[in-house]
């Protein structure tokens, strides 16, 4: 009974170290050490033994019992460590590997635009939109710019019916804001603008324009010219020089030109500039006191400025590129290059 122990003992030491896995332990503790296991029968036929020597073995096989269990026990440690182990193995992620994903980004054009709005939010001005198919009367009737004037030539407007039109510049969104909102107003309208031109190194049919209005009570020529030299002082930096020339719209009276001294010459006069040391930059003036009652407002009470700009311009000025066409072909050593 002694050595059928022992040697039960030596057997399941055995296979308990081998097992390579948890269900393997499992079946091996039942077949040793469950109800029907073989400690269990050697136990039973505890009966047939001397009422003496009953005490020694019994003591025996409860040790060999307690100590197959801790066995047990440490082995499935053993196999639970490892097998969290080669989990861990088998799921690592190296995430300093590198992806080799090329990462996209903004086009100028948009890079521009996004530069240009930030400006004028800064200085209290809220963005607006509007449609790209205006009606005659938004577009012209109520900028003031009259029935014969040469802007509304089919030569240079998309007209899709007598009374309706691509958009030829972003103003009448911002009739219509005058429309809805009462004074003091401080809105720029971003937005693609259509004309009929043929496309070359300085023109597209489609292109960018932001337009700004200031309306208010003694808004003045000096809150133009301050602000919009600030604008420019912002996008080309401080050493630029501002000059305002007379010119003419239809919906501004005064109106003016700015210019910026040349950012390739400093001033000096070179091919940029055609020598003159100038680059225009923007059309401006006071908003005509008609466009002001059209839109609802009393111009007695009121008076506001208003801007226009190319975004395509300042673009080709600010990135130094010599021709308008490289921002609509999509040409990516060219874009990639931003
Ligand atoms: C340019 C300059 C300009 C405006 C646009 C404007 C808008 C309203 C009232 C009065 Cl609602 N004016 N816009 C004013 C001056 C110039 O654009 O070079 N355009 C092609």
């Amino acid at each position: 009974m002694k050595e059928k122990l022992m040697s039960l003992k030596e057997k399941a030491y055995e296979t308990f170290s081998e097992a390579k896995d948890l269900d393997t332990l499992n079946d091996l503790k039942i077949m040793f050490l469950g109800k029907k296991g073989e400690l269990t029968q050697i136990l039973r036929g505890m009966s047939k033994l001397a009422p003496e020597e009953r005490p020694e073995i019994g003591k025996l096989a409860n040790e060999i019992k307690e100590e197959l269990e801790h066995k047990f026990l440490e082995k499935m440690q053993i196999l639970k460590r490892e097998l969290k182990q080669s989990k861990l193995k088998s799921e690592f992620i190296d995430v300093t590997i590198p992806t080799n994903v090329v990462l996209g980004h903004k086009h100028p054009l948009t890079l521009i635009l996004d530069e240009i709005k930030e400006i004028f939010v800064g200085l209290g001005y809220e963005v607006v939109e509007g449609p790209e198919i205006e009606t005659d009367y938004y577009n012209f009737e109520a900028l003031n710019t009259p029935k014969d004037h040469p802007a509304r030539d089919v030569q240079d407007t998309f007209y899709i019916t007598n009374d309706i039109l691509l958009r030829t510049q972003t103003s009448p969104v911002q009739v219509r804001t005058m429309e809805r909102q009462k004074p003091p107003l401080k809105i720029i309208a971003p937005g693609r603008v259509f004309r009929s031109d043929a496309v070359d190194a300085s023109h597209s049919p489609v292109f960018h324009q932001v337009e700004g209005l200031t309306v208010g009570t003694d808004i003045t020529m000096g809150d133009l010219k301050g602000t919009l030299i600030k604008f420019i002082h912002e996008i080309f930096g401080k050493d630029r020089k501002a000059r305002f020339r007379p010119h003419f719209f239809p919906f501004t009276e005064p109106s003016a030109e700015m210019d910026i001294s040349c950012i390739a010459c400093q001033g000096e006069g070179c091919r940029l500039c055609s020598n003159t040391g100038w680059l225009e930059i923007l059309g401006c003036g006071m908003v005509h006191p008609n466009v002001l009652k059209m839109a609802g407002y009393d111009p007695e009470k009121v008076s506001g400025f208003a801007f226009g700009m190319g975004v395509e311009r300042i673009a080709l000025l600010k990135y130094g590129i010599d021709d308008m066409r490289l921002l609509y072909e999509n040409n990516l050593h060219f874009l990639r290059q931003f």
